[in-house]
């Protein structure tokens, strides 16, 4: 076991899930956040996700992962403090720490039992790096549970979840971390690049059906822990590119007319309506950084792969280069 593992437990109280799915099934048109894929089942299913081969993001990053690996350590600096945003399997991070050696590796993720597996694990692997997992829903305000102020700070933020988070709010989640990680703190961070819109709409709308599963299994949470009653095969998975807002769309159709109840409300829909469960928005690489540059952070470097699929941007925080006055939104359009 390592020299440390502490677990802090920040995960959201099922009385602000059942507020937010009430209020996303209240509103016109009906959404629900993605956030809320990740249960047990969820998490499984997205890692299943991960290995089908029309999803090439995960592969891809890993490939630049390991490509470019050393590098990044240097940029991000032996010794530090890294803070894992949406930490999953913690997978990737391995692929980093030879070359980093990190003093403090915190995992945070909204996925409680999936993170404690994955920390646990990584810290037995690891027996010199102290670890300190926090469960928390970094979309809100979050605490940085453990850190002790001598150490230089990094953050590494994998996966393009990024692109879960329309550009104002990715713009704000960028500042928030920029404020935790201090001036010359580094972001290390995967970013979905944009492409041909049927290699999208495929890895998002797989032949094994997996991502249907997945979608659908938002409504299984829910039968289960706020006493919904979705019929599962009364609602289809849907995967769309809109080119206008440069993002992936899931949602959710409704077959037919019909009434749900879930947490004693009712909520009617009609065929063909739709929930929206995803955006996962796809950036160049000079909208992103035009986007990081607005959060207050100068853009350092940027690996892709040869098919320019995707991208890693290692980003410098530095509170003089914030274009403040502009709008986010203008920044990435
Ligand atoms: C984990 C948010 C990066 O947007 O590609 C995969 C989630 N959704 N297939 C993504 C996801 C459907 C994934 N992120």
């Amino acid at each position: 076991m390592s020299k440390t593992f502490n677990f802090y437990d920040f995960h959201p109280a099922l009385a602000d899930f059942r507020a937010e799915v009430t209020d996303g099934l209240r509103a016109e048109p009906k959404m629900l956040s993605p956030k809320f894929f990740y249960d047990k089942a969820g998490s499984e299913l997205f890692d299943a996700i991960t290995e089908l081969t029309e999803y090439y993001p995960s592969r891809t990053e890993i490939g630049i992962l390991e490509r470019h690996g050393e590098d990044m350590a240097r940029l991000l600096g032996r010794q530090c403090l890294l803070l894992e945003l949406g930490s999953g399997s913690s997978r990737k991070i391995r692929l980093l720490l030879d070359a980093l050696q990190p003093r403090v590796y915190m995992p945070m993720d909204i996925s409680r039992e999936h993170l404690i597996g994955s920390a646990e694990a990584l810290a037995a692997d690891y027996p010199e790096l102290e670890v300190h997992a926090a469960c928390a829903d970094y979309s809100a305000e979050f605490e940085i549970p453990y850190g002790p102020a001598h150490l230089p700070r990094a953050a590494f933020f994998p996966g393009s979840s990024i692109g879960n988070f329309e550009p104002t709010a990715a713009g704000e989640l960028l500042q928030r971390v920029a404020e935790h990680l201090g001036d010359g703190g580094r972001l290390l961070i995967g970013v979905d690049l944009k492409k041909d819109p049927l290699r999208l709409q495929r890895a998002y709308d797989d032949a094994e059906q997996v991502t249907a599963a997945f979608n659908l299994n938002l409504l299984q949470r829910i039968n289960r822990e706020l006493d919904g009653d979705f019929e599962l095969q009364q609602f289809s998975h849907r995967a769309l590119y809109n080119p206008q807002q440069g993002r992936i769309e899931m949602h959710l159709v409704s077959h037919v007319d019909q009434t749900v109840t879930v947490a004693g409300e009712r909520f009617s829909f009609v065929a063909g309506e739709t929930i929206h469960t995803e955006s996962s928005y796809k950036y160049s690489v000079a909208e992103f950084q035009q986007l990081a540059n607005w959060a207050g952070y100068q853009a350092e470097q940027v690996w892709t792969d040869d098919e320019q699929l995707f991208s890693v941007h290692c980003l410098r925080v530095d509170s003089r280069s914030t274009g403040g006055r502009q709008e986010c939104r203008e920044a990435v359009n």
